[in-house]
Parts: structure tokens; C-alpha cells; sequence
């Protein structure tokens, strides 16, 4: 056996550090891979997480040589058969096309749809293509449906997006404050962490805030199960109280931030009464969570998707933040606003650009001095990069129903599954006139809209950087060849751009060429990461900022794991601003027609549309099916009992599941987990009833509620296994989930 490659998990952003072993095999399983199999463990020299994994990465190896997709793929049309081809001749059908489509539409025809799955230098090289030498700044990735609100909320609050605080805090906090996030079992290590230090000091609380009992919520020390949606009030509630008590860093507010009477006049309005009336929970909940705030000498918000995801997702996270800034709870060891990171580098698509308003290095396309310094340092000419902020992913839906898109190219995500409003996001991608798709799986469901396939290497396959919620940067080796003639995506942007002119930009020998380009481009910026190399990552991961001034000698003596630490913030007159807001309430609240609310999300062991889950054994069989949660009462009230199967409806779609009866939801509320496609199951796509109404800010969609209504539904007796046959995949046995499958589900490390 060889010695371990020591790299990252290339699922969630908590970012933990992995050993993979190779095994040798006695025979290889179809003639055309190496006869290896590779293991996976936790790395106890990784900082973030300390030796530790959750399921996922404890598995993940054992998806790398399923259903991958190898060779480029073309067809003339969404009805033709897909046919093998050359790269040449991939490559040089897509140069062309993006030619033609600028020379008759001009640049903004492109839309180029990437990931958080991306490494870094996958970023920077796309963003490089698209922005700099196409110009058009139409580059998004489903950070957007993500990380967006976060971005724009650090953006409005601090002067700057980056998350303030490290894993460490989790271990010196006195109150972990969980806000909208399900960390038991989404950042599974995160909470480990933080559970072993809760539970080994007694005076430490951990308040969840969740409309769901999960696994999170469960060991709480108190959990507001409010209404989906009423966060704003509650926070704004929060406030009120600490100001009646005078529970305040003056010094803090009048040093460091700005808006405070405005924020002041806003809190007047949420009396604890009609706070708690509002949001659903009794008045001596919220006056307790408030008490905890008060109190507490450090208190750490932990938050995710249940504020992201939002139509007013950026007024959420401003609202948290006012509460630290208020209180003087940034900066310090123990506390501070921390989002977590949903995947593994969407850190570093923030750190390169990847969104459709921003540029490489915390910058923004609408800065007229940020578009000069990136073109001049790509050596382009002047007024290239567009001024014009690019189409997020949703507007580019739109576009493609006006027929505004000349070429669409997707890759490392599956938005076939992933976006809302699932059946009009169909239509549109149906509209497409050449669709790209780049991606390591064959079949997923977003291969079935395209005209060109690209067989992309993926993780262990390429060597890269990812960046992980607490800003720390870790080198993800090559340690296997990719199948088939898959290629890094970095390479492939590389490619195109140099069949398209720009030879110069994109003469990188390697990836290690690529970051020691990209790293110069952060130098002086908030993210400075300039001192970074693939040389240096080598070592061992290291946090930004890290200037190039930074030795491993100074590093090492480095006391400032935190942004802020001096009380001085990112705009240019150094203070924080309380940025107020009202609750505006659900985009699509429920009525008499659709009288339930439904939120979506995740389960422990499954990741997103399941290219990779759902080829693991021992994750199939955690979680063999979806299903609806529904509190007993409203069961009670439909004449359903757990294991009926029903219709949920919304304006826009329909999904068919057997219900989950339990306690552990709001009466009025549903939930559905977001992990099963087409592919997987039939009419289970919870994005065929989510709308796309979006935060106004951030552009972020509500994912997180939409009105619905249920109706019993007479399962038909289709034949399971034919159904399987036909798809080509394995999925899971047929049987109800019950209450211990869920409880099964629970972390185990
Ligand atoms: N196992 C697993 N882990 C993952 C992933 C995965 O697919 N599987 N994906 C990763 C990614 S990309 C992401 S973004 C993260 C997501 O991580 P989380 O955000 O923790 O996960 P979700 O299940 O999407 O949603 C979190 C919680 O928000 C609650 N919620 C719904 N509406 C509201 C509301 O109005 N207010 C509040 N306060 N809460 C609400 C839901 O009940 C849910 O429990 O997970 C990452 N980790
Ligand atoms: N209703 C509802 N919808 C949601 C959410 C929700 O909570 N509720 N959450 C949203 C969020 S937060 C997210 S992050 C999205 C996630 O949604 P998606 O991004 O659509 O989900 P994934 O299944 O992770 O898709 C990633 C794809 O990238 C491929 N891939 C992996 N590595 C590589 C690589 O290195 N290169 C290339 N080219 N391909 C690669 C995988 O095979 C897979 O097909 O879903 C969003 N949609
Ligand atoms: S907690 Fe996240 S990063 Fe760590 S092993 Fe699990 S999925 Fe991977
Ligand atoms: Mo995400």
C-alpha cells in the first residue's frame, strides 16, 4: 500500500481533511479502469476538522468509477441519440458556436451556469474566459441558490462579504446561537465539534431556530420552532428586548458602526407580544432567548439556508448581524455571524468571481476601478470587462424563454433537479438552441437538455484548491487518472479560450500556474491570499488572509484567525452599518386554496441530486426513498396515517410521496427533501412545487417555502423493479420510511 494523498472532502463547506488509500484489486471491474480501490478516512492534521468525518466522506471513493461520463458526446438535437466524438472536434464545435452566437448577438447571447463543486482555479479560468475575453459578465453558479444572501448581507453589513469567524469559536463560544440551518445534519463535523464542547461545559446554551424539530434542534437547550419565514421578526424581537434592558456595547456601537438610531426606531416596533404571536412560539421562549443573548459573555450565530434562501434572504441576514453589532458580539474569540458554506469551495468561487455581479478578488463588476485593475491585469483591452452586471441563473430561465440565449453552458451542477419551479425550467432549457453540459456523471437529469456533453475529471482527479467556511485553503490532489478522456475543467475553459484567440491569457502550463496568477489578483483586497501556493498548500492548509509579506514563520505566530478583531470594518470609513429592515413575509404565504406551507431540504447522508449519493449502498439504504413530514394533527385532519401515499400540489406542479406523520413539524408545515429527481424516483421533485420569487438583493430564490395543498393519492401498482430496468439505476427498495430510518439517520462519527 502507498502512502495516503492527503486532500479535502469534496462535499459540504465545513472542509474536512481526508486520507485516501489505494487498494489494489484482483480484477478490474470493466477492463478499462486501473484495478484500484480507493478508501477514504479522516485526516488528523487537518485543522478544520481534526481527524474527523460524517458518512459522506467517509464514502465518498466508493462513487468514482460509477455511471462516468468518459468521452465528449454530441447530437443535433434534444431527440437525437448523443453520438462520441473527438475533444477536437467537441472543442472546436463549441469555439464556433460561441463565435457565431457573439458575432450575432453580440457576447451577452453566452450564459455560463458554474458551481460551488468547482475548484478555484476552475473558477478563475472560466471567469477569466467569460468576463474577460468574451465580455459579458453572464457567468452565475448555484452559489445562488446558496450562499447569495450571505454575500450580500457580509456585502451590506460590513463593507465586505467573508465570513468573520473560525471552527475554533465553536469551542469557545458560550452560546451557539443556530439559526435556519440543520448542522447535525448538513455540517455534520462543525456540530460535532461544537456538541462535544456543549455538552462538557454545562453553561454553555445552544438555541436552535427552525420551524423543524431536526436532529439539530433535538439536543437544544431551547428551540423556537417558529413560522417558515418569520425570522426577521423574531431577531428584530431579540433586539428590542436587549434594548429595553440597555443589554448593549455602547462603546462597540459608537466606534464601530453606524445606523444605530435607525435601528433603534425599527425595534420599537416588535413588542415581545406580538413577536411571539407572530413567529408562533410563546413570549417566555423569546424572552428566554434574549436572556441567553444578554448574558452570554460570547455568542456565536451559526446560520444556512433557512435564512439564505429567502425572498427577503439579505434583510435576514442583516438582521442577525445587526444583533452582533449591537451587542459587540464580532470580532472576538467565541463570537460573531458565521455562515456556513453549503458546498465545498463556494468560499472560493466568492475568492474568483463566480457570480454574475462580482470579479475576481472581492470585487464588483459594477466598480469602474475593480473592472480596470482585472483588465489590466489580464491584459486586455480597456472597457472590455462589461460594465453591466451579468443574468443570474434564474433571469437566465427568463432569457431563454424569450429566446434571448444563443448558447448555454452548464457545468458541475444539475439544475434540471436543483432549480425552482422545476416544469417552466424545463421549458426553458428545452428553448435552448446549444446546450453544453460538463459534468463526471452519465445519466443525470440535465444531460438529457443538452447537445454536447463534456466528461469533466473530477475530485481526485485534478489537482486544485477548495476554501472552506472558516477561510481556510486546502490542496485537493490528483491521485487517479480520470476515466475515459474526462479533463479538468479548468483545462477545458483554457482550451475554448485559446480556439477563441486568446492564446496569451491562457498559456498555463498547469493548475499550479493558474492559482499563482489568481492568488497575485487578491493582493491588498480583502481576501488577500497572495502568500498562497500550491507549493506551499502542500504542507498543510493554511487560512486566508494570508499576504505574500505572510512566511510559514509569521504564520505560525499568528494570533488573528478572525476578521474584524480591531473593530474596524471593510468600507472605507472602517465602521459597520445597522442595516434595518421590516419583515415582509413569504413571497407566496398559504390560503384557503393552498393552505400549507412546504420547506424543502436535506437529509444526513444524501448530497443535493445524488450523481454521487445515490451510488453508495449504504446511503441508499439510510434514506430509501423521499417522503412528506406533516405534523400529526393536520394528518389527523386529512384522514391520513403514515405510510398513505398523497398528491401535494402547488400553483406550478405536482409531487406523489408516502407521508412521514410526525411530530417533529408545525402543524401547517410540510417539508420534502430536495434529493430526488427524475432519475431517482418518479414525481418526487420538490422543485416542481418551489417558486421562483427571489431575494431583491441577492437574487436568491425562496426555496424554503411555497404554498401547497395535499390530497390522499391511491398509490397505482406500478412494478418497482421495471421501473428500476428501465432507468438504468440502481434505486431504492420499496417500503414506507418509518421513524427509525430517520433515527438512523442520526450522525454517527
Ligand atoms: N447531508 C447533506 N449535507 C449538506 C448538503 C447535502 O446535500 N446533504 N448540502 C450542502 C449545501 S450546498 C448546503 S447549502 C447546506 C445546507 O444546510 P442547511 O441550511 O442546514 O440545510 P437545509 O436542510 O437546506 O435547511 C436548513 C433548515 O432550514 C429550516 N428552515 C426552513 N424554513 C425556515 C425559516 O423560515 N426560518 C428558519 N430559521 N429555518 C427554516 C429547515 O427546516 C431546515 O431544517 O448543506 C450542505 N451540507
Ligand atoms: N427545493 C430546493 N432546491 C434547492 C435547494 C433546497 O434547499 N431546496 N438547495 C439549493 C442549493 S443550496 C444548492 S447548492 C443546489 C445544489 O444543486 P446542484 O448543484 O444541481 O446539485 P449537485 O447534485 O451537487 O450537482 C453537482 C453536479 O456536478 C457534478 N460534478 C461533481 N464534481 C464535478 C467536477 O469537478 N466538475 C464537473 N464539471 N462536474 C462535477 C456532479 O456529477 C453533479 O452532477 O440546489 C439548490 N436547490
Ligand atoms: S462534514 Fe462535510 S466536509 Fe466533513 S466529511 Fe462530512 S460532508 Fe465531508
Ligand atoms: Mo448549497
Amino acid at each position: 500500500m502507498t502512502a495516503p494523498a492527503k486532500t479535502l472532502c469534496p462535499y459540504c463547506g465545513v472542509g474536512c481533511g481526508l486520507e485516501v488509500l489505494a487498494q489494489p484489486q484482483s480484477a478490474a471491474s470493466d477492463g478499462t479502469q486501473p484495478s484500484l480501490r480507493w478508501q477514504t478516512r479522516g485526516d488528523r492534521a487537518h485543522p478544520s476538522s481534526q481527524g474527523m468525518v460524517c458518512v459522506k466522506g467517509a464514502t465518498v471513493a466508493e462513487s468514482l468509477d460509477c455511471d462516468r461520463l468518459r468521452y465528449p458526446m454530441l447530437r443535433q438535437s434534444l431527440e437525437a441519440p448523443f453520438e462520441r466524438v473527438s475533444w477536437e472536434l467537441a472543442l472546436d464545435t463549441l469555439a464556433e458556436r460561441i463565435q457565431t452566437v457573439i458575432n450575432s448577438q453580440g457576447p451577452d447571447g453566452i450564459c455560463v451556469y458554474g458551481s460551488g463543486q468547482f475548484q478555484t482555479e476552475d473558477y478563475y479560468v472560466a471567469q477569466k474566459l467569460v468576463k474577460g475575453c468574451l465580455g459579458t459578465n453572464n457567468f452565475d453558479a448555484n452559489s445562488r441558490l446558496c450562499m447569495s444572501s450571505a454575500v450580500s448581507g457580509y456585502l451590506q453589513s460590513f463593507g465586505a462579504d467573508g465570513p468573520p469567524c473560525c471552527y475554533d469559536d465553536l469551542e469557545i463560544t458560550d452560546c451557539a446561537f443556530l439559526i435556519g440551518t440543520n448542522t447535525a445534519e448538513c455540517h455534520p463535523i462543525v456540530f460535532n465539534r461544537l456538541r462535544k464542547h456543549h455538552k462538557r461545559n454545562p453553561h454553555v446554551k445552544l438555541i436552535v431556530v427552525d420551524p423543524r424539530c431536526t436532529d439539530t434542534a433535538k439536543v437544544a437547550d431551547l428551540h423556537l420552532a417558529i413560522r417558515p419565514g418569520t425570522d426577521i421578526t423574531l431577531l428584530n424581537g431579540i433586539g428590542h428586548l436587549l434594548l429595553r434592558w440597555g443589554a448593549l456595547d455602547q462603546r462597540f456601537i459608537d466606534r464601530s458602526t453606524q445606523g444605530f438610531q435607525d435601528y433603534v426606531e425599527v425595534l420599537r416596533h416588535y413588542e415581545p407580544a406580538l413577536v411571539a404571536e407572530r413567529c408562533g412560539i410563546e413570549e417566555v421562549a423569546l424572552v428566554a432567548a434574549a436572556c441567553v443573548w444578554a448574558e452570554a459573555s460570547a455568542v456565536l450565530s451559526l446560520w444556512s439556508m433557512g435564512l439564505n434562501q429567502s425572498s427577503e434572504g439579505t434583510a435576514k441576514v442583516c438582521s442577525l448581524i445587526n444583533v452582533h453589532l449591537m451587542t459587540g458580539q464580532v470580532g472576538r474569540p467565541g463570537a460573531g455571524p458565521f455562515s456556513l458554506t453549503g458546498q465545498p469551495n463556494a468560499m472560493g468561487g466568492r475568492e474568483a468571481g463566480g457570480l454574475a455581479h462580482i470579479l475576481p478578488g472581492y470585487r464588483l463588476v459594477k466598480h469602474p476601478q475593480h473592472r480596470q485593475q482585472v483588465e489590466q491585469f489580464w491584459r486586455l483591452p480597456a472597457g472590455r470587462i462589461s460594465a453591466t452586471r451579468g443574468l443570474s441563473v434564474g433571469e437566465m430561465m427568463l432569457a431563454l424563454e424569450q429566446q434571448q440565449v444563443g448558447l448555454l453552458w452548464i457545468a458541475a451542477t444539475n439544475p434540471a433537479v436543483s432549480l425552482p419551479d422545476l416544469n417552466r425550467t424545463k421549458a426553458a432549457l428545452r428553448r435552448s438552441p446549444f446546450t453544453v453540459y460538463q459534468d463526471a456523471y452519465y445519466p443525470t437529469e440535465t444531460a438529457a437538455f443538452a447537445h454536447l456533453l463534456l466528461p469533466a475529471a473530477q475530485w481526485g482527479e485534478k489537482t486544485g484548491t477548495m476554501t472552506n467556511s472558516e477561510r481556510t485553503v486546502t490542496l485537493c490532489p490528483a491521485f487517479r487518472s480520470p476515466p475515459g478522456e474526462a479533463r479538468p475543467d479548468w483545462e477545458i475553459f483554457a482550451e475554448v479560450g485559446r480556439r477563441l484567440g486568446f492564446a496569451e491569457q491562457f498559456a498555463f502550463a498547469s493548475s499550479a500556474e493558474v492559482y499563482q496568477e489568481f492568488v497575485q489578483l487578491t493582493q491588498g483586497r480583502p481576501c488577500d491570499m497572495s502568500g498562497l501556493s500550491h507549493e506551499r498548500l502542500a504542507v498543510s492548509p493554511i487560512q486566508w488572509p494570508c499576504p505574500v509579506q505572510e512566511t510559514p514563520a509569521t504564520a505560525a505566530t499568528k494570533h488573528d484567525k478572525r476578521l474584524y478583531t480591531d473593530g474596524i470594518f471593510a468600507y472605507p470609513d472602517g465602521q459597520a452599518r445597522f442595516m434595518t429592515y421590516h419583515e415582509k413575509g413569504l413571497a407566496e404565504p398559504a390560503d384557503a386554496q393552498y393552505p400549507f406551507v412546504l420547506t424543502t431540504g436535506r437529509l444526513y447522508g444524501h448530497w443535493h441530486t445524488q450523481t454521487r449519493t445515490g451510488r453508495i449502498a449504504k446511503i441508499q439504504k439510510m434514506h430509501p426513498q423521499p417522503f412528506l413530514e406533516i405534523h400529526p394533527h393536520d394528518a389527523q385532519q386529512l384522514g391520513l396515517q403514515t405510510g398513505d401515499w398523497v398528491e401535494v400540489r402547488s400553483a406550478r406542479g405536482l409531487v406523489r410521496l408516502p407521508l412521514l406523520i410526525t411530530q417533529n413539524i408545525r402543524p401547517g408545515a410540510l417539508f420534502v427533501p430536495m434529493h430526488w429527481g427524475s432519475l431517482w424516483a418518479e414525481d418526487a421533485e420538490c422543485n416542481a412545487l418551489t417558486h421562483p420569487e427571489s431575494c431583491p438583493v441577492s437574487l436568491q430564490p425562496e426555496l424554503k417555502a411555497c404554498a401547497v395543498q395535499v390530497v390522499a393519492w391511491p398509490k397505482p401498482k406500478v412494478q418497482e423493479e421495471d421501473l428500476q430496468a428501465e432507468i438504468g439505476i440502481i434505486t431504492p427498495a420499496a417500503g414506507l420510511p418509518v421513524e427509525s430510518s430517520r433515527l438512523s439517520a442520526s450522525p454517527t462519527f
